[in-house]
C-alpha cells in the first residue's frame, strides 16, 4: 500500500520500522467506519472478538485478554530522559542510548507474519490550537479499533499534519509468527520481563513492546497525553494532566466548569457524569480522565478533554453508581475481560443485580454463581471502550477546540479519617500544597496492603513524564503566568470519610452534587465558610443538605478539623517531601510550615 502522505520524516520512520519489524503487510488506516467494521469482522473471524447480541448491545463486542496481560504494567514503564534526576523519584529511569538499543533486539523481526497499522491519530480536536498529533505503529487490529474510538484519527489527521512534526509511537504485542503457525485470540509477550512501555522525552517518542492492553498500548492515552505532554506543557507553559472536567448547572442557568483528579478506585468517571440529587442542578461530562489546560486570552485557566471515548472500568459499574455510563456502554462498544451471558450479554461484579446461574467468565472459563464461587467473573479491571458522544448528559461544549474556562479545581482521595469532606484552599499557593499531598488510602487486601496511605500527588503519580518537584514548581508559577484572581479555586474532597465504626458518612454519588454546590457558590463570592487552621469550610448549614437522611452530627464529623489527625497530616507530608530533596520549590515548603503553625505544631 503506497503512503497516502508526502511527510518525508513519517515516510522515512515507517520505511525503517518495517525493515526492522519485517511485518507481512503495511496498512495505513483512514478511521473509516468502514475499515472500522472490517478490522473487527476480522476479529471475530480470528476468534479476538465475540460479537455481542445485536438485539441488546447493538455493534458490542467482547475480547478476553491472555491473562498475563490485564492492565497497566507501571514496574515496565521506563523514563528514559537523558538525565536520571530529570526522570525523578516517582519514576523508573532507564539510559536511553542503552534502552533503544535493547529494545531495539526486542522489535527486530517482531511483526513477522502479522500487518503492521499505521495509526495518525490527533490529541484533541483537529482545529484546537494546541492538539498534538501522534502516529501509532501497532501490529494489533485490537489498538486500530480502540484507538478509533478514543482518539480522532485517520485521513483527516494525515491531512492536517501536512509536513509537520508528530510523535512517533511504536507499538508491537511481541509476538511474531512463524510461516503457517496459527495465530491465538490474544498474542502477546507473555514474559513480564519482556513488556516495556518506554518513553523518551527528549526526542519525544514512545516505544512499546509485549502488551496489548490499555495504557500499555493505546499509545495516545497515558503515554502521549500524559507523560510525554506533561514535559511539553512544562517547556510550553500549559499543563497535561489526569483530570476529569464537568459543567454544573443550577436551576438559574449558571454555568460552571471544574475540573477533578483523583487517584484510581475513587470514582473520578462517577463524578464526570453524576446525576445530581439536587433538585433542578444538572451535571454535563466534557471528559472523564485527561484534561490539557491553558491560560485563554482573557487570563483564565481553559481545559480540553483530548480524547473522544472512554476506557471505563466496569466492575462496580452500575444504574446505581453511573446511569449514564450505563447507558453510553449499550451500543458501539468494546468490553474487554467481562463475564459473558449466555444471551450474549456482558456481566460484571457489581452491575447491580445478581448474576445468572452461569456465565462464561473474563478467561473463557464456564461460571457458576453460588455461595463455593471464590473466583470473579469478570476481572477486577475489566474494561468498555465507549465513543464519548454517546454519553446521554455529553456536554455541547465538550469537543470546544479552545476548551472551556474552568471556575474550580478539586483534588480528592480515599481517606477514612482526618481529612473532611471539602475544604477550600487559602490561595492558589495552598492549592497546590494540597494536590502535592493528595493521596489514598489502599482498599484492595489482595495488595496485601488494605488501609496504607499512598500519596498520589495531582494524580500523576504514575504519569508525570519528569521529576515531579519541577511538575509542582511548573503548578506553582501558574500564579505568575496570568491575574491570579482569575486562577480557579481549589477544593480538597473527601467522599470517603468514616465514622469510628467504619460506616461511611457521606453517601456519595449524585449526593456530591450537594458539596460541587457550595463549590459554586464560593466562586461566586456568595458560600458561607468558616476559616479553621487547614481552609476554608462549609459552616454547620453551609452545606445544602435539603431532602437528604443524614444525621446532623454526622455533618459535624465531616466538617470537623482534627487538629491532632492533621498534625500526624503534616509530619506525613514533611516525610513524603523528603524524596524530592533540594528540589522540592521553596514555595511548597513555606506551604507546610504556614500550616504546621496554623495548627501550632
Ligand atoms: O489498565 C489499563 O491499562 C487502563 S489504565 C486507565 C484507563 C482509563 C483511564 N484511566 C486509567 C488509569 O490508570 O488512570
Ligand atoms: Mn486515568
Amino acid at each position: 500500500m503506497a503512503a497516502p502522505t508526502t511527510n518525508k520524516k513519517l515516510i522515512a520512520w515507517v520505511d525503517e520500522v518495517v525493515k526492522l519489524c519485517k511485518p507481512d503487510n503495511v496498512y495505513w488506516c483512514d478511521g473509516s467506519q468502514a475499515e472500522y467494521q472490517r478490522l473487527c469482522d476480522e476479529m471475530v473471524k480470528g476468534g479476538t472478538f465475540l460479537p455481542l447480541n445485536e438485539k441488546t448491545r447493538p455493534g458490542c463486542y467482547l475480547a478476553r485478554s491472555h491473562k498475563s496481560d490485564v492492565a497497566r504494567v507501571e514496574d515496565r514503564t521506563y523514563i528514559a530522559s537523558a538525565r536520571e534526576e530529570d526522570a525523578g523519584p516517582s519514576n523508573k529511569w532507564a539510559e536511553p542510548v542503552e534502552l533503544k538499543k535493547k529494545l531495539t533486539g526486542f522489535f527486530a523481526g517482531c511483526m513477522a507474519g502479522r500487518t503492521l497499522y499505521v495509526i495518525p491519530f490527533s490529541m484533541g480536536p483537529l482545529n484546537s490550537p494546541i492538539a498534538k498529533i501522534g502516529i501509532e505503529l501497532t501490529d494489533s487490529p485490537y489498538v486500530v479499533v480502540n484507538m478509533r474510538i478514543m482518539t480522532r484519527m485517520g485521513a483527516e489527521v494525515l491531512k492536517k499534519l501536512g509536513d509537520g512534526a508528530f510523535v512517533p509511537c511504536l507499538h508491537s504485542i511481541g509476538a511474531p509468527l512463524k510461516p503457517g503457525q496459527k495465530d491465538v485470540p490474544w498474542p502477546c509477550e507473555p514474559d513480564p520481563e519482556r513488556k516495556y512501555i518506554a518513553h523518551f522525552p527528549d526526542d519525544p517518542a514512545i516505544w512499546s513492546y509485549g502488551s496489548g492492553y490499555g495504557g500499555n498500548a493505546l499509545l495516545g492515552k497515558k503515554c502521549l497525553a500524559l507523560r510525554i505532554a506533561s514535559v511539553l506543557a512544562q517547556k510550553e507553559g500549559w499543563m497535561a494532566e489526569h483530570m476529569v472536567i464537568l459543567s454544573l448547572t443550577s436551576p438559574a442557568g449558571k454555568t460552571h466548569y471544574i475540573t477533578a483528579a483523583f487517584p484510581s478506585a475513587c470514582g473520578k468517571t462517577n463524578l464526570a457524569m453524576m446525576l445530581p440529587t439536587l433538585p433542578g442542578w444538572t451535571v454535563k461530562c466534557l471528559g472523564d480522565d485527561i484534561a490539557w489546560l491553558r491560560i485563554g486570552n482573557d487570563g483564565r485557566l481553559y481545559a480540553m478533554n483530548v480524547e473522544t471515548g472512554f476506557f471505563g472500568v466496569a466492575p462496580g459499574t452500575s444504574n446505581q453508581s453511573n446511569p449514564n455510563a450505563m447507558t453510553t456502554i449499550t451500543k458501539n462498544t468494546i468490553f474487554t475481560n467481562v463475564a459473558l451471558t449466555k444471551d450474549g450479554d456482558v456481566w460484571w461484579e457489581n452491575i447491580g443485580y445478581d448474576a445468572p446461574s452461569t456465565l462464561i467468565d473474563w478467561q473463557g472459563k464456564e461460571w457458576k454463581a453460588g455461595p463455593d464461587q471464590k473466583e470473579k467473573a469478570a476481572h477486577p479491571n475489566a474494561r468498555f471502550t465507549a465513543p464519548a458522544a454517546q454519553c446521554p448528559v455529553i456536554d455541547p461544549e465538550w469537543q470546544n477546540p479552545d476548551g472551556v474556562p474552568i471556575s474550580a479545581m478539586l483534588f480528592g482521595g480515599r481517606r477514612p479519617g482526618t481529612i473532611p469532606l471539602i475544604n477550600e484552599a487559602l490561595s492558589w499557593e495552598h492549592g497546590v500544597f494540597m494536590g502535592s499531598s493528595a493521596g489514598s488510602e489502599t482498599t484492595a487486601a489482595a495488595l496485601g496492603q488494605a488501609g496504607v496511605l499512598r500519596r498520589d500527588p495531582f494524580a500523576m503519580l504514575p504519569f508525570c513524564g519528569y521529576n515531579m518537584a519541577d511538575y509542582f514548581a511548573h503548578w506553582l508559577s501558574f500564579a505568575e503566568k496570568t491575574d491570579r484572581r482569575k486562577l480557579p479555586k481549589i477544593f480538597f474532597v473527601n467522599w470517603f470519610r468514616k465514622d469510628e465504626s467504619g460506616k461511611f458518612l457521606w453517601p456519595g454519588y449524585g449526593d456530591n452534587s450537594r458539596v460541587l454546590k457550595w463549590v459554586c457558590e464560593r466562586v461566586e463570592g456568595t458560600g458561607a465558610a468558616v476559616s479553621t487552621p487547614i481552609g476554608n469550610l462549609p459552616t454547620e448549614n453551609g452545606l445544602d443538605i435539603s431532602g437528604l437522611k443524614i444525621d446532623k452530627s454526622d455533618i459535624s464529623k465531616l466538617l470537623a478539623v482534627d487538629i491532632a489527625g492533621w498534625k500526624q497530616e503534616a509530619a506525613s507530608i514533611e516525610e513524603h517531601y523528603k524524596q524530592f530533596g533540594n528540589r522540592l520549590p521553596a514555595g511548597l515548603r513555606k506551604e507546610l510550615e504556614a500550616l504546621k503553625k496554623r495548627l501550632g505544631a
